[in-house]
C-alpha cells in the first residue's frame, strides 16, 4: 500500500496539515490548530448559505452599515461573527481584521512576539447570494510584526511576508484552497463527513489561457493600456491565434478560482475616476496574489507586483490584474505602453 503523504488524494484537511507539521521540527501545532479553526469557520458558513431562502435571516439586510459604507446582509455579519467565534479565546490568532469591521480587533489577552494576525473578507461578493450565485470567506494569515509601534502598523505588511492565505469558495460545492508556501492545494467538503477531503493537490495554472474576465461595463473609464490589451485579446483570432471568450461571474474568488484552473486572466483596473479601483489589498489582493504565484501564475496592479506593496492602510484599494503568465505579461506591457507590438 502507498504511504500517506500529505498530498496523497482523499485525505482530509486536518490529516494533511498534520502531516505538514509532522514535516517541520519547529512546528508548535498553533498554525495547524488556526488552520483547523478556519475550516470550521467555512464549515458553519457552508451550512448557513445553504439555509439561505429556506429560514429567515439567512438572505436579505440587517439594517446596518458597515465601514466600507455598504448596507450589511445577514451573511456577512454571521460569517464575521463566525469566524470570531471559533478564534475567541483559543489564543491561536491575536488580531482579526476583517472587511466588516473598521479597526482590528484583538481575539486574545496575550500576544507574543510572533502570534498569528488574521486578515479577512468574510464572504465576498455577497450580493450574489441572492441570487444564488457562488461567494467566497477569503483569509490571510500573517505573523505580527515584532518590529511594529502599533497594532495597525504591525498589520501592513507586504504581501511576500504571508505565513498562509486562501478562500473557501461556496459554490456547486465547498472548496477550500490554499497555501502556506508549499505549492497550492484544493480540498473539497463531504458534507456527510463533515470534512474537507483533499480533491485538487499541487494546482497549477496554465501558462496561458482561453478566457479573459473584466466588467465590461466600465470600458469607456478604462485607462488607455486597459483598453488596447481588451482589444488585443479579442482580436486573437485575426491574428490565426486561438479566440477568447469572456467569462464575468462578479464574484471575485469564484472568478479567481477559475482562472486559476483553466488559464487566462481576470482584471479589476484602475478607471480614470478611481485609479485604485474597487478591491481590497490585505484581504483580497494579497491572499489572492499568493495563490496564484504559488500555483505558477501572477499578480499585478497592472505596474506593480500585488506581493511587493507596501500596505499604507488597512481597507485600501488596488487595481488586481492576476492569472496566466502569458496574459499577465502582456496586460503589463500594454499598460506600461499603451499600445505595444508585442
Ligand atoms: P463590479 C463583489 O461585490 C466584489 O467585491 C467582488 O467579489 C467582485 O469581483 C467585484 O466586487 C465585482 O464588482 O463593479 O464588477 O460589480
Amino acid at each position: 500500500t502507498t504511504p500517506l503523504t500529505p498530498l496523497t488524494k482523499g485525505i482530509t484537511l486536518y490529516q494533511h496539515i498534520l502531516s505538514q507539521q509532522a514535516l517541520n521540527p519547529d512546528a508548535t501545532g498553533e498554525f495547524s490548530g488556526l488552520m483547523v479553526q478556519i475550516s470550521l469557520a467555512a464549515k458553519l458558513i457552508s451550512r448557513e448559505l445553504a439555509q439561505a431562502g429556506l429560514v429567515e435571516n439567512v438572505l436579505g439586510f440587517t439594517g446596518e452599515t458597515n465601514v466600507q459604507g455598504e448596507a450589511v446582509r445577514h451573511l456577512d455579519q454571521y460569517a464575521n461573527e463566525t469566524f470570531i467565534r471559533v478564534f475567541k479565546n483559543t489564543n491561536l490568532v491575536c488580531l482579526l481584521v476583517s472587511e466588516e469591521l473598521e479597526d482590528p480587533l484583538p481575539l486574545s489577552n496575550q500576544c507574543p512576539i510572533g502570534s498569528y494576525a488574521l486578515v479577512i473578507d468574510p464572504v465576498d461578493g455577497s450580493s450574489n447570494i441572492d441570487v444564488n450565485v457562488s461567494v467566497a470567506s477569503i483569509f490571510s494569515v500573517q505573523r505580527r510584526n515584532p518590529r511594529a509601534t502599533d497594532e495597525t502598523s504591525s498589520l501592513l505588511q507586504k504581501g511576500t511576508g504571508q505565513v498562509a492565505a486562501g478562500y473557501v469558495l461556496y459554490g456547486p460545492n465547498t472548496m477550500f484552497v490554499y497555501t502556506s508556501g508549499q505549492g497550492v492545494h484544493g480540498f473539497t467538503l463531504d458534507a456527510g463527513l463533515g470534512e474537507f477531503v483533499l480533491s485538487h493537490p499541487n494546482i497549477r495554472i496554465p501558462e496561458r489561457g482561453d478566457y479573459y474576465s473584466i466588467n465590461d461595463a466600465y470600458s469607456a473609464e478604462w485607462q488607455p493600456g486597459t483598453r488596447a490589451f481588451i482589444d488585443y485579446l479579442k482580436q486573437a483570432k485575426s491574428r490565426g491565434e486561438k479566440a477568447y471568450s469572456a467569462r464575468y461571474i462578479g464574484s471575485l474568488a469564484a472568478d479567481v478560482h477559475r482562472t486559476l484552473l483553466t488559464g487566462g486572466i481576470f482584471l479589476y483596473p484602475g478607471t480614470v475616476a478611481k485609479p485604485k479601483g474597487k478591491l481590497r489589498l490585505l484581504y483580497e489582493a494579497q491572499p489572492l496574489a499568493l495563490i496564484v504565484e504559488q500555483a505558477g501564475g501572477q499578480a499585478s496592479t497592472g505596474t506593480e507586483r500585488i506581493l511587493d506593496i507596501e500596505p499604507k492602510t488597512l481597507h485600501q484599494r488596488v487595481p488586481l490584474v492576476i492569472g496566466s503568465p502569458y496574459e499577465v505579461d502582456l496586460a503589463v506591457a500594454f499598460a506600461r505602453s499603451g499600445t505595444p507590438t508585442p
